[in-house]
């Protein structure tokens, strides 16, 4: 969980708290956030299609991944002519101003397979941002260029979705529809103006169902330069729930298949000997209705071919953790604090607080006409909402999913995607324990 005052905006929050959610290698997080950095040397493509070719590190390598479309029907560098399956590629793709047309905010993130814990005892692989989970959290505001250098440090392919972010379509991260998936080894750099304001978030959108709840996602947060809302909620501290739900039998089935069935398709594309159509690529809807006709493709949808493996969500989080190792969300007498909640995962969440109201004041990151006092919201899938609290009733309060199915465990209540409103300045008459076998 994050807790940050937005006095400076621009930095990554966490930066010098230290994170209890992973295994992460802090040198990684701290590697995150680059400033804004002038790229030394290189040409510069003019202003072409190609105009957002940034001069490389590794020219040789831009030059191959920039072709995004050419001379190969199938719009996949999978597939391009004497293509080896040599990491390294940088990928560089069209669509936004050239580095040194504007002044980019540039950060790194790669895509690794960590193990997490997410409860004491509960260790499982999860492919994490930069070995967090959730992924890193963007602060950054409104207008400001955005640079993503994007590592897949997997034996998967994968990208990033800008959730709710208006930006051109060749930066909005879907394979097969706006862009190819990053291929093992490859960097695919994202370039886009942070815009519009509120709170928005990123995740995996290749093989979403395992990769974007399993864990690839984080919080973007875009600020406002005043934030108008101050007016009426005079808040400093600004917390980001990212609400997440895990089947970690399905996680470790879908990743150990999907890993074996990477190698088998990485030694073909070396080997040239890869069939696209037999391997589920088509240059259009044409050819995979021809391909289904003449039999030479059978749909892993058939029920012959399908090894679909059933999700039944059986862990819940906030921000990586499950109750009781979910982090407590602080607040002092008199206080106004935000919360931000991003539903990241694939289950509906009936946020309740206890013993207080709070301000619903904005909507997948956009303000509402009027805020509106409640004390549960209903956060569906890829949904953000933003509410405001009041201190004004000091104690310990439960703000769980009211779904109490998903406050539990592996089926054990209590548990899951149960957190703690704690006042931090008064003198508790009852301090709370730990159970988690009621
Ligand atoms: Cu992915």
């Amino acid at each position: 969980m994050t807790a940050k005052e937005h006095e400076n905006d621009l930095e990554m929050a966490n930066s010098d708290e230290e994170q209890d959610s992973t295994d992460s290698n802090p040198t990684t997080r701290r590697s995150f956030l680059k400033k804004a950095v002038a790229i030394t040397g290189g040409a510069i493509a003019a202003s072409t299609a190609l105009g957002a070719q940034a001069a490389s590190r590794t020219a040789s390598h831009a030059g191959h991944g920039a072709h995004m479309h050419q001379g190969n029907k199938y719009g996949s560098m999978m597939f391009m002519k004497n293509h080896k399956m040599k990491p390294g590629n940088i990928i560089n793709p069209p669509g936004s101003p050239a580095d040194h047309e504007v002044n980019y905010k540039e950060f790194d993130i790669e895509i690794n397979i960590f193990k997490h814990e997410i409860l004491p005892g509960v260790k499982i692989h999860m492919f994490a941002f930069n070995g967090q989970v959730p992924g890193p959290e963007f602060h950054v505001t409104e207008g400001d260029w955005i640079k993503v250098n994007f590592t897949n440090k997997t034996e998967e392919m994968h990208t990033i979705h800008w959730h709710g972010i208006t930006l051109p379509y060749t930066m909005d991260g879907v394979p097969m529809v706006t862009q190819d998936p990053v291929h093992p080894g490859d960097t695919f750099v994202y370039r886009f103006q942070a815009k519009p304001s509120g709170t928005r978030w990123y995740h995996c959108h290749w093989g979403t169902p395992l990769h974007a709840s399993h864990a690839m996602h984080g919080a973007f947060i875009v600020h406002r330069k005043n934030e108008p809302l101050k007016k009426r909620f005079p808040y400093a501290r600004d917390y980001t729930l990212v609400l997440e739900a895990w089947d970690i039998n399905f996680a470790r089935e879908e990743m150990n298949g999907l890993l074996e069935g990477m190698k088998e398709v990485n030694l073909l594309m070396r080997q040239g000997k890869l069939d696209p159509i037999t391997h589920g690529f088509f240059r259009d809807y044409k050819e995979f209705l021809e391909a289904v006709k003449t039999g030479k493709y059978i749909p892993p949808y058939i029920q012959s071919r399908s090894s679909g493996v059933p999700v039944n969500f059986n862990f819940f989080g906030i921000n990586g953790k499950s109750y009781p190792a979910t982090k407590r969300i602080g607040i002092k007498q008199g206080e106004w604090i935000r919360v931000r909640m991003i539903n990241a995962g694939g289950a509906s969440h009936h946020m309740h607080l206890h013993g207080h109201d709070f301000w619903w004041v904005a909507q997948d990151g956009n303000d509402l006409p009027e805020p509106r006092r409640l004390n549960t919201v209903h956060v569906e899938p890829g949904a953000t909402y933003d509410v405001m609290v009041y201190g004004d009733n000091p104690g310990f309060w439960t703000w769980h999913d009211h779904n109490t199915l998903q406050a539990r465990n592996n089926g054990i209540y209590p548990g899951g995607m149960l957190t703690v409103l704690a006042y931090e300045d008064f003198t508790p008459t009852y301090v709370p324990s730990v159970s988690v076998d009621q």
